[in-house]
């Protein structure tokens, strides 16, 4: 049983659990471009920038000092593998975007990981209940390869926009595509309605 505290994602609740054109994978593929880099926890930060009252970054000791939370959830990459009842543990987008003030116009954020990648949201898939900055997976640090020390969790979109080693969030107006969104990747990605590609 899971405890009481774990936020259960609305798509882990769905009768099928397997979006359309998916395979379920028991095991867990490593996929990203690129090398893994091998980040210090202690070292590492997070920057806030773009449409935010004031640029700020925050330490790996406000980080972990952070109230943390739970969540089950299930994982789509776009390349046809679903990974179900994954336990990410971590620290909720919601709370980090609490720490600082985004300017009433952002609509969007991108987020940035290592190696230059970056992938977009809008604010409120970035908001949503069950997303989170992770640090554990199934009751486990993350690993590097996985992403670690800290990524970011995307449940109900594709994979692609969990990113992993993430070091920024910039609050934007206008939707700003990343590196797969502007290689002929779709803008939001939900798998349910196989938005794999624009269109
Ligand atoms: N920084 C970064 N994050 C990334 C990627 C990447 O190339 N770079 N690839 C994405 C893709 S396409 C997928 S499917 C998932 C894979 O995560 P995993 O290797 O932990 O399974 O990471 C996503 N996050
Ligand atoms: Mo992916």
């Amino acid at each position: 049983m899971l405890g009481e505290g774990v936020i259960h994602s609305p798509d882990t609740l769905r009768p099928v659990r397997i979006p359309p054109g998916q395979r379920q994978t028991i095991h867990w593929p490593v996929l990203h471009i690129g090398g893994v880099p091998r980040i210090d926890p202690s070292t590492w930060t997070l920057t806030f920038g773009g449409l935010v009252r004031t640029q700020r970054t925050i330490t790996a000791d406000e980080f972990w000092a952070l109230p943390r939370v739970t969540v089950l959830s299930d994982f789509h990459c776009v390349t046809g593998w679903s990974r179900l009842d994954n336990l990410w543990e971590g620290v909720s987008t919601r709370t980090i975007m609490d720490l600082v003030e985004v300017l009433p116009e952002a609509r969007h954020v991108v987020i940035h990981g290592a190696h230059g990648f970056a992938t977009n949201l809008s604010l409120t898939d970035l908001l949503a209940e069950d997303v989170l900055l992770a640090t554990h997976h199934d009751g486990r640090p993350l690993t590097a390869e996985h992403g670690g020390p800290v990524r970011l969790v995307v449940p109900r979109l594709y994979a692609w926009k969990s990113c992993k080693w993430i070091e920024g969030i910039d609050c934007v107006a206008e939707s700003r595509p990343g590196f797969w969104e502007s290689r002929g990747y779709h803008d939001r990605g939900d798998p349910w309605q196989e938005e794999r590609y624009r269109r």
